[in-house]
Parts: C-alpha cells; structure tokens; sequence
C-alpha cells in the first residue's frame, strides 16, 4: 500500500467548550479547530486535526499560522507525490521547514490515518500499539478557590477518572495542592501542571510542593527550557513531567542525559507527528521512562489518533484522553469517546482506520471557513 494524495481540505470550525478551561497562560472556551480531509487517488478519505488555538500562548503555533504553513509549504510536499508508507512523510515535511510542528503533525498523522483506512486496519494496529483500553485522566482548570478545586476533584474521582490534574499558578498553586491532598486522602492520583508559570527565582516555592505527594510536577519552568528545569529536579522529590519543551527526539535525549525530569507527556501534536512520536517512545522505554498521551482539548477526530498512540506499550500512566462529554456539549464523531467507570477509554482496534464515523453534517454546521488544496 502507499499515499498518494489527491487534495487537502481544510475546515476551520468553532466548537465551544462546555466551560471555560483555564490554565497559567490564558483561558480557552470557544475552541478554533482547523479540521483536514485528506482524499487520495482511489477517493478514499481520512480526517485529521490540528491542535493549534487561536493564541500562540502554548508554542507559537496558532491555527492562523497552521493554514499559512499548511498550504503554502507542507501540501506542496505531498500532494500529487507517492510515498511507500505513511512513516516517509515526516522526512519530506521536514526537510527545510523548521518549527510548525502542529502544522506538520495534522498532515503527517492524516496520512497514517488514511493508511489504516486503506489497509482496512484499525489505527492502533498500523501503529504497532498493543492496548485495548487507556487508563484516562482529568485535567482540571485553574479554580477561584480551593474549595472549588476540591469540589471538582471530587466529583471526578467520583465519576471514575483514576488520577487528576490540577492546573497552577503562582496564587492558586499550595493552598490548593494542599486542600486536595487533605480532602480527598494520601492515595488519591494527583498531580499538577504549571504550563511554565515559574522561574529560578521560585525553586524555594516549588520545593514545597514535595510535601503534597504529587505523582508528577508539568512544565514548572518555561517552555523551551530543559537545563533549568535539571537545577530544580536535583532539588525536588516530585518527579518532573515535561510537556512543552518535549518538542522532539533530541529534546528528549537532553531531559534524559541532563536528568532534567524523569517522565514525558507525548502530546503528537507538539512533536510534529507520530513518527517522531514514536521515535520519543521508543528513546524513553529504553531509558525505563514512563511516558503518558497529553492532550490539547481535541475534537473526537484528534482524540482519535491521541488514543491509538496511548496504546503503545511505553505508554504506562493515565493520558489525558477524557471522553467527548468532559469538553463538548456535542462532538463531531460517532459514537462519541465515552469512558468505563473504572476510568478507562476503549481503544477501537477492530474497526478499521480512526475507528469513529465522522458526523459531517455537524461539522459543515460548525464550520466558518474551508478550501481545498490540490497538486
Ligand atoms: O498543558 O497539558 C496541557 C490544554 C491546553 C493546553 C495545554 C494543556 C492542556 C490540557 C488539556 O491539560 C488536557 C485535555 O485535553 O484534557
Ligand atoms: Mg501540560
């Protein structure tokens, strides 16, 4: 089998969050989606998505520089051109075209996507994942106080989520690691991200964060830092979990030999696509470092691919995979990503490619903006 890609389209929809989600960097809640149905030669079709939002406070990604990128330098690459299997087209998408990871990884994973859907296979099987079910987590947003974090906590474990994130900044970050850890019990699965609200000047803070027996400290520091972020784990118990500044093989070679964190958040978005994905699994299990899927606050289609690339074996804590109703009144698949009450997400490895059907007519409903893109 191979890809030979006939056209691109890209739908830009708007998908509003069932409430608000804030972290350190800024508050999310009317989701910008750039949507791509990739068609090949045989008029066989596969959907992807990029997880850019409208604002560059993440990476410096937005789904404005998504479409630019998109259209103006990765589809030339690829449209019109045949490549033997899916994992060649992270080398011609990246030949000279630095950065744009999100950019790269929505047309670089459309293609495995479209493989599985030619070879009939399920997502998860082509990737070589061996998981029927992924262990999800909740990511909480910044609360107003503790006692609404707490509130949330609890009403999460309650529905079944076996560990919970909580999102910090400085001024909603020890009270309210504190407050959760006493309410809710020493073997509750917590852990918190900080999407880099911290600097140097704030290790004396951070360490106290040891004292509430996190199972993991996200990106505390900046999010191109790695060698900062090894002064501060020298200093601290928690493990740290990288998220941001993962953004490739070699960053990852560097968290390692500088022991600047001792896990990572493979979000394939970030990474450019799941050969480097992959690539990041496979460095992390040879080193005994456990990796877990984060996530971006996907549509269903994103969630998708998330949930295929949870599977694979190195993937041994809960992602960030909540079911389609956690974020969306209603999502742009079907069945909608549901979740067992022992926390877990079913994998779709007997239906072939993504393993949901795509509901078009609400997408068309949703969308504000499409064109399609040809050799
Ligand atoms: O840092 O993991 C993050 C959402 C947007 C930007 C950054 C992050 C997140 C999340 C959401 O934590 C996790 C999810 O999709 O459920
Ligand atoms: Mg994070």
């Amino acid at each position: 089998m191979s890809i030979h890609l006939a056209s691109i389209t890209l739908h830009e929809i708007r998908l509003p969050l069932v409430e608000p989600f804030t972290i350190s960097s800024g508050t999310m809640e009317n989701r910008r989606i750039l949507l791509l149905e990739l068609c090949d030669a045989d008029g066989i079709t596969a959907w992807s998505e990029s997880v850019a939002d409208d604002a560059p406070n993440y990476n410096p990604e937005t789904v404005d520089t998504c479409r630019t990128i998109l259209k103006k330098w990765l589809a030339p690459r690829v449209l019109g051109k045949t490549f033997a299997d899916p994992g060649k087209v992270d080398a011609a998408i990246n030949q000279n075209i630095r950065g744009h990871h999100m950019a790269k990884a929505a047309l670089e994973m459309g293609c495995w996507g479209l493989e599985a859907e030619r070879q009939g296979k399920s997502l998860s099987v082509l990737l070589g994942g061996i998981r029927e079910t992924i262990i999800t987590g909740i990511s909480i947003g910044i609360q107003p106080s503790p006692a609404m974090l707490v509130k949330k906590a609890r009403g999460a474990f309650a529905q079944g989520y076996p560990k919970i994130k909580c999102k910090i900044r400085p001024g909603a970050d020890l009270a309210f690691l504190a407050a959760v850890r006493e309410e809710l019990g020493p073997d509750a699965e917590i852990m918190a991200d900080a999407n880099n609200a911290y600097t140097i000047a704030d290790f004396d803070h951070l360490v106290k964060m040891d004292a509430f027996g996190l199972l993991m400290l996200e990106q505390p520091l900046a999010w191109d830092d790695v060698f900062r972020h090894a002064e501060l784990q020298r200093r601290m118990t928690t493990p740290i979990c990288l998220d941001e500044s993962i953004t490739s093989l070699d960053r990852a070679e560097d968290m390692i030999a500088l022991k600047a964190g001792r896990i990572i958040n493979i979000k394939p978005g970030r990474v450019g696509g799941f050969t480097a994905s992959k690539a990041i699994h496979d460095l992390a299990e040879k080193h005994d470092i456990p990796v877990w899927c984060g996530g971006m606050l996907e549509s269903g289609i994103g969630r998708a691919y998330n949930v295929a690339l949870a599977s694979l074996p190195n993937f041994k804590l809960p992602g960030d995979l909540s079911p389609s109703a956690r974020y969306w009144a209603q999502d742009i698949v079907r069945p909608e990503w549901t979740m067992s009450p022992k926390g877990e997400v079913t994998v779709p490895r007997t239906k072939p490619g993504l393993g949901i059907q795509i509901d078009r007519n609400r997408i068309d409903n949703l969308t504000v903006r499409s064109e399609t893109l040809t050799a």
